[in-house]
């Protein structure tokens, strides 16, 4: 009799048990490369909409001040998963091996029961681990016909357009997974990455759009001397046949047209000796050609993204028409911001605004109101926490961020949050000679340090000076608020154990 009772119990416990596991929350990170909040017309933008991308927004909180802590893209990566600084998960610049051994937060999850998932763009040089499944594309990867590793298998070349693949593979392991358990699963785009090859649905789709150029589009770059030294103009390192497809070698088709099928290539060609033709009638030279430039890099950029949003729409109609909505977590987020012609630039790097700041929106339906909107600011060492959070699993100590699900959950209210965002980029020289630096973002302010070939700081008042270009280092107005900022920024620097940072910032002369 005993015994009966006992194994009820049991039996009770084990099925209150997989409730609680199955009621669990699914999360889908929506991980694009490059796609500025600029581009986003949740963001604000009105000359192009992105409907799907809103969708997530609308159906949840969007994040305006979310940030990156090292603005390029396998730093980025390796910061999603570790929840950690670059200095510290040892993943400073694109290049090398990032080491897997080390604490992944998809692991932890894994540990807790969830089926986790990497598809599309990694960018980390070693394999994924963490991960029960995945199917990268190797490096950068390629727009048409790329190739995929995929988990137990040998690389192949799959017939097709990046997005659609990746967004295909994507719903056929959320179909075919083990549905008695919760799923973690990244879908890392490598749309809007360099060098913006459009679907061919895609080519043309803003071709009747003159996009205004930015206000400072035509900075000189007076007292900065990180934005002089850079090499990321449109009008001098954008190049003519890679980035804007102008004068193209058909015949030969090196590079990237390389692996384009004969149906692909056909209008492919089609449209850009449309474009080729337009340059060789207007011959645009000085400030004219940098114009042509910019509004070949928006059309080209913007068509890319075009497949993107379309995608990320086919991702949402899969997820509500399957019924897994309600209990699933979507977010969209870039790997870093980007430069749509500010201060004359495309890429990223820079602790200024278009590159550190990211489009980052959640729906965590009966969680967070739509249409919530959060001006915290956000890092993206705060994700994985947050992650772990939703998942219910305590977050290891060595993670560096923060949950910012209390800032964000219907009822909040206001706990506390801190009040700059540390940053420290290392990559230098190549490719785009940006100087290292490290330094806080405030609501109000951004200091800098430069150093490495030289010794520079800059401060600026994001409130008089939202572009960014005016440095007030040097002014005597802001001397006592640098010396406070100083002093955040050696605190920021000890409570991230940044030693480098520590050695620099000591034997700083200037
Ligand atoms: C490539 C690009 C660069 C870009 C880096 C890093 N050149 O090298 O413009 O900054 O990737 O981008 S390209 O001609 O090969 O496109 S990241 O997003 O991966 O960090
Ligand atoms: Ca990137």
């Amino acid at each position: 009799m005993r015994t009966t009772a006992l194994l009820l119990l049991l039996s009770l416990g084990t099925f209150a048990q997989s409730k609680t596991a199955a009621k669990r929350p699914n999360i889908v990170f929506i991980f694009s490369d490059d796609h500025a909040y600029q581009a986003i017309s949740a963001y604000g933008n009105k000359l192009v909409q992105t409907p799907n991308i809103d969708r997530i927004a609308q159906g949840g909180v969007l994040f305006r001040n979310a940030l990156v802590t090292n603005s390029i893209c396998g730093p980025s990566r390796a910061t999603l998963i570790t929840g950690k600084y670059s200095h510290m998960n040892g993943y400073k610049a694109n290049e090398g091996k990032f080491d897997v051994t080390q604490m992944l937060f998809p692991r932890v999850l894994q540990q807790h029961d969830y089926q986790t998932a990497w598809i599309g763009k990694w960018h980390l040089g070693s394999l994924p681990e963490g991960f029960d499944y995945w199917r990268i594309l190797p490096g950068q990867g390629f727009y048409y016909n790329p190739n995929f590793i995929e988990k137990g298998k040998d690389t192949a070349r799959v017939g097709g357009y990046v997005t659609d693949l990746i967004t295909d593979f994507s719903v056929d392991w959320i179909k075919n997974r083990d549905s008695s358990k919760p799923f973690f699963l990244v879908v890392a785009h490598k749309a809007t990455h360099r060098e913006w090859q459009p679907d061919t649905q895609d080519l043309g789709a803003y071709d009747h759009i003159n996009f205004p150029l930015p206000s400072n589009f035509y900075d000189d770059y007076k007292d900065r001397i990180a934005a002089k030294n850079q090499d990321m103009t449109i009008d001098k390192t954008m190049r003519m046949v890679e980035d804007l497809k102008v004068h193209v070698d058909w015949q030969r088709k090196t590079g990237l047209f390389s692996r384009m099928t004969p149906a692909q290539q056909a209008p492919f060609q089609a449209y850009y000796e449309g474009v080729t033709k337009d340059f060789d009638e207007k011959k645009p030279t000085g400030k004219a050609l940098a114009e042509w430039k910019f509004q070949r890099y928006m059309k080209d950029y913007l068509a890319t993204a075009r497949s993107l949003d379309r995608n990320i729409g086919r991702l949402l109609d899969y997820i509500d028409a399957s019924g897994l909505a309600e209990n699933t977590v979507v977010i969209y987020a870039s790997d870093q911001g980007f430069y749509m012609g500010e201060h004359g630039w495309f890429d990223k790097r820079f602790i200024y605004d278009e590159s550190m700041r990211t489009a980052f929106m959640m729906r965590y339906p009966g969680v967070i109101k739509p249409g919530t909107q959060s001006d915290a600011l956000m890092a993206n060492i705060d994700w994985a926490p947050t992650m772990l959070d939703i998942a219910g699993v305590k977050a290891p100590a060595d993670i560096q961020g923060r949950s910012f699900l209390p800032l964000v959950k219907t009822g909040s209210k206001n706990p506390a949050w801190r009040d700059a965002v540390y940053y420290h980029y290392y990559e230098y020289p190549e490719p785009h000679h940006v100087y290292p630096h490290f330094g806080l973002r405030s609501k109000q302010y951004t200091l800098v340090h430069f150093y490495g070939e030289t010794d520079s700081w800059e401060l600026y008042d994001l409130k008089k000076d939202p572009t960014q270009q005016h440095n007030v280092y040097k002014d005597a107005k802001y001397q006592q608020v640098i010396g406070g900022l100083k002093k955040q920024l050696k605190g920021l620097i000890e409570e991230y154990k940044d030693e480098e940072a520590m050695k620099v910032f000591n034997s700083s002369r200037s």
